[in-house]
């Protein structure tokens, strides 16, 4: 069997979304996503321009050699780009070679270690009535754990409060204002909120953003372990992985990091030193599903569990990867899943399910997800930045 052909489809249905699809000399074809929010067109460059001119002629069977020659073959390696462009390679010939064994992903990544995949959604809300609304509406969705984000006293706009923002707004970035001080005096106020109203039991998780200092998020973690939190995510910008020895050093909740990270070598002191409990990255930002499978048998020997990344910006092909390797591996931990729109699923059919908040990823053949390309067609693509930030004497701060 030899590739043929490889095409980058770019399109917009509510969002931007790039895929990648490969054709085979026999027919069979297999689809990787390479989406990289606010700078899709850079992947969609870097695959059309460097990587599908090498595709033609090559054996889609041997995944691991285009990986790394992809990776090594480079020379410039890591970073979101390159690594984006990688994955959908790589996800692309898992999806051919799983539909040529007539099998389910899953089944070629070692079968299945649990029967479905526990997921978590997002409730948000500028005040508390209107985030106690929104976690009722994703339990009536069948969400049994709930990512909390809340809006700040004094803020107008605030990452994760879906009434305030709209993530990847239009052709410039939107500007929104930090307050670090404010955030940390109220937040531990709406978990306590939170927890008298919906009890103990509830699975609650949150995300600092990547917006506090390492003493800062050792103070947050500190401040709501009464509160028994299932993780604090990205509660410091993880560049700076000593830094999380701080945080370490002074809480005990739960601590998942990881969405921005490329490479393993990104993970290598906070998984070393058991200073996360949650590896968060995703097949499509990670270079696919072969060094992601790695980095989970890694964190495996730190009893560390996945938590792959989830939001919209990751196409229903990298999902349905995401929970491909989710039901196979051991060391699993939970899968986000923010949902998608009408549109985005009329464009990506797929086998995969969400019943009583938990995931499965079908049993057909492959990943088990296609493109409606005339669909796709319907929806050009358009420029949409992903919004900064600034402190109150209007320093640029992390988002
Ligand atoms: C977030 C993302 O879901 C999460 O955990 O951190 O929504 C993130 O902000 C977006 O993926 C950025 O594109
Ligand atoms: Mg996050």
């Amino acid at each position: 069997m030899k590739i043929v052909d490889a095409k980058v489809v770019l399109t917009s249905p509510g969002r931007n979304f790039v895929t990648l699809k490969i054709e085979t000399d026999e027919g069979v074809t297999g689809l990787g996503d390479a989406t990289l929010n606010g700078r899709e067109l850079a992947v969609v460059s870097y695959l059309t321009d460097h990587v599908v001119p090498l595709l033609p002629g090559t054996d889609p069977h041997r995944i691991e050699d285009t990986w790394q020659s992809l990776y090594r073959g480079a020379y410039w390696r890591r970073g979101p780009v390159t690594m984006a462009a990688i994955a959908a390679v790589d996800v692309a010939l898992w999806d051919i070679k799983a539909k040529v064994a007539g099998l389910p992903l899953y089944q070629l990544l070692g079968g299945a270690s649990r029967e479905r995949v526990r997921t978590y959604g997002h409730a948000s809300g500028r005040d508390l009535p209107e985030l106690f609304d929104s976690i009722r509406a994703r339990l009536d969705q069948g969400y049994q754990a709930i990512r909390v984000q809340t809006g700040v006293p004094g803020l107008k706009r605030v990452y994760g409060v879906r009434h305030t923002v709209d993530t990847a707004a239009g052709p410039r970035p939107v500007v929104e204002d930090w307050d670090t001080p404010a955030y940390l005096r109220s937040l531990p106020k709406v978990f306590d909120a939170v927890r008298q109203e919906f009890g103990p039991d509830l699975p609650l998780l949150h995300d600092a953003h990547h917006r506090l200092t390492p003493m800062q998020a050792a103070r947050l973690g500190k401040d709501l372990e009464p509160y028994d939190l299932f993780w604090l995510e990205d509660c410091t910008p993880a560049e700076n992985q000593e830094g999380l020895r701080l945080v370490r050093s002074h809480t005990t909740t739960p601590l998942a990091i990881g969405e921005v990270f490329n490479t393993v070598y990104d993970y290598k002191t906070l998984i070393g030193e058991q200073l996360i409990d949650y590896v968060r990255s995703a097949v499509t930002h990670f270079g696919g599903v072969s060094p992601l499978r790695k980095l989970f048998d890694y964190a495996a020997q730190y009893q560390i569990r996945t938590a792959i990344h989830g939001p919209e910006d990751i196409s229903p092909v990298g999902m349905a990867a995401a929970i491909h390797l989710d039901l196979a591996v051991h060391n699993f931990g939970i899968q986000e899943y923010a949902g998608y729109t009408e549109a985005t699923e009329a464009v990506f059919p797929h086998a995969y399910t969400f019943t009583d908040g938990h995931l499965h990823p079908g049993e057909e053949p492959g990943l088990g997800v296609s493109l409606d390309e005339e669909r796709a067609a319907a929806h050009p693509y358009e420029a949409a930045y992903l919004p900064i930030n600034r402190l109150q004497d209007g320093t640029i701060h992390d988002w």
